[in-house]
């Protein structure tokens, strides 16, 4: 597409030519085509300060990756490993041992209880001060990882996070979170339910701003290669992706997604959850433009969705430096509007950021978002193992009728702003 065919909103996105409304802000578009010179954003360098955390045995094993990947170039970070038993140094890796710490002073584990990893936790006062220690007061976001199987990700997680702003932690609450493999038991698809339904709500209040779920079973089956041909699995996808997130190209930033900009339309709608699709070093010669890279990623999500009741969508892009004069940002976005129309039709808010690495190769790495899915069918195996441990569970009956409740009025919030977008009167 031509740079004189873009269409500009009120706000100054570009957007294809077809388009009435803007699909960054969703506003009215009425100016047509201006020139895209003066439209250009200069190359940014500054990157979001986030504090990354993670919580029991798989959120370490994951920081660890992500310490691995981005130690060099981490001076917006900070990183911080809680957990309720001792590690060994299989588990926490390449991290530098003092960023972990053990709660709960006799404790080993929770017994995979999520119920023992929300007691250890509200019983340990020092994570408030290690959070503080690491900045978290400071950085735009807090960013936890962790499992949701476990009793720490189900359970710590939860209690920590609704209790971030009454120690003055005011930043954006991500959180990437791992379902169980289908295959495991009915306990930690427990643990699962209740952790999800005690991230989104916690007594009574929404409790994270952006929740990424990835299942094991799509873990387990993916594999990649990154921009240098290594082969790339398991934790080291999940490094990827939220490395993707939370940083920028080592050649600057044409369009950045910031932290407000990943947590608005959540809080105010009430819809936090997401399911990853990553590509990397996707190579031009062979994949010949964004769209089969899209569908690379789109084909295998790392948690299932449905892609027709999605209403969120971020694009995180980098392409090496060499690409830049043939791929520029307007076109880029008009291919990957075209592209969501189509597989993703309902969105309501969409966002794209484009970096650039300093390269000369052709390759494309590409993460997209795809959030606020109708995620009933996606949970159910989660459900089934809740509903037939609750019968055994000592847990009292109202603590799990709240944990019932509130998933069931999310997905009922769902279900209505699904209702009104069909008819194309979800105004935000
Ligand atoms: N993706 C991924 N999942 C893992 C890994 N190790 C364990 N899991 C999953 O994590 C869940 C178990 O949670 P853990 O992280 O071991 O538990 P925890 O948070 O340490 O809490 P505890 O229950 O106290 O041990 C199961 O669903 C496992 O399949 C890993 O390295 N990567
Ligand atoms: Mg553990």
């Amino acid at each position: 597409m031509s740079n004189g065919n873009v269409k500009f909103c009120p706000e100054g996105h570009p957007n294809p030519p077809y388009a009435n409304y803007c699909g960054i802000c969703g506003k009215k578009i009425e100016v047509i085509t201006q020139p895209i010179k003066e439209q250009i954003t200069p190359i940014e360098k500054i990157e979001p300060e986030y504090c990354i955390v993670g919580l029991g045995s798989t959120g370490i094993k994951i920081l660890s990756n992500l310490w691995k990947r981005m130690k060099k170039r981490s001076e917006h970070l900070s990183f911080l490993g809680i957990d309720s038993e001792a590690l060994s140094e299989d588990v926490y890796g390449a991290l530098p041992p003092n960023i972990i710490h053990k709660i709960g002073k006799r404790s080993r584990g929770t017994g995979h209880s999520w119920k023992v990893g929300e007691r250890l936790a509200s019983e340990d006062p020092s994570i408030k001060d290690l959070l503080i220690q690491a900045k978290a007061d400071k950085v735009d976001a807090v960013f936890f990882i962790c499992s949701l199987g476990g009793g720490m990700g189900s359970g710590a997680a939860p209690y920590i996070l609704s209790m971030l702003q009454d120690w003055g932690i005011r930043g954006g609450r991500f959180i990437l979170a791992i379902m169980p493999a289908d295959n495991e038991s009915d306990q930690l698809h427990f643990n699962a339910y209740c952790g999800l339904s005690r991230l989104i709500k916690y007594k009574l209040r929404f409790n994270s701003d952006f929740i990424i779920l990835v299942n094991n079973t799509n873990l387990e089956y993916y594999k990649t290669v990154d921009r240098y041909g290594r082969e790339i699995i398991g934790n080291e996808v999940l490094a990827a992706i939220i490395d993707m997130m939370i940083s920028i190209g080592d050649a600057g930033v044409h369009k950045r997604i910031n932290v407000s900009d990943l947590t608005m339309y959540e809080r105010t709608m009430g819809v936090f959850h997401f399911s990853p699709c990553i590509a990397l070093g996707h190579s031009m010669r062979i994949y010949n433009g964004l769209t089969k890279v899209l569908e690379s990623a789109f084909a295998r999500p790392l948690m299932p969705i449905d892609p027709n009741s999605a209403i969120f969508t971020y694009l995180f892009l980098q392409i090496s430096e060499s690409l830049k004069e043939k791929m520029s940002y307007e076109e880029l976005l008009s291919e990957f509007e075209t592209w969501r129309q189509y597989n993703l039709p309902l969105t309501i808010a969409s966002y794209f950021s484009l970096s650039y690495t300093k390269d000369q190769m052709d390759k494309m790495d590409l993460l997209l978002l795809i959030g606020g899915y109708l995620f009933e069918p996606f949970i159910k195996r989660s459900y089934d193992g809740y509903q037939r441990v609750k019968s055994a569970s000592t847990q009292p009956p109202e603590e799990l009728k709240i944990i019932e409740d509130t998933l069931k009025e999310y997905t009922q919030n769902l279900n209505s702003i699904h209702q009104k977008a069909k008819k194309g009167s979800y105004q935000i």
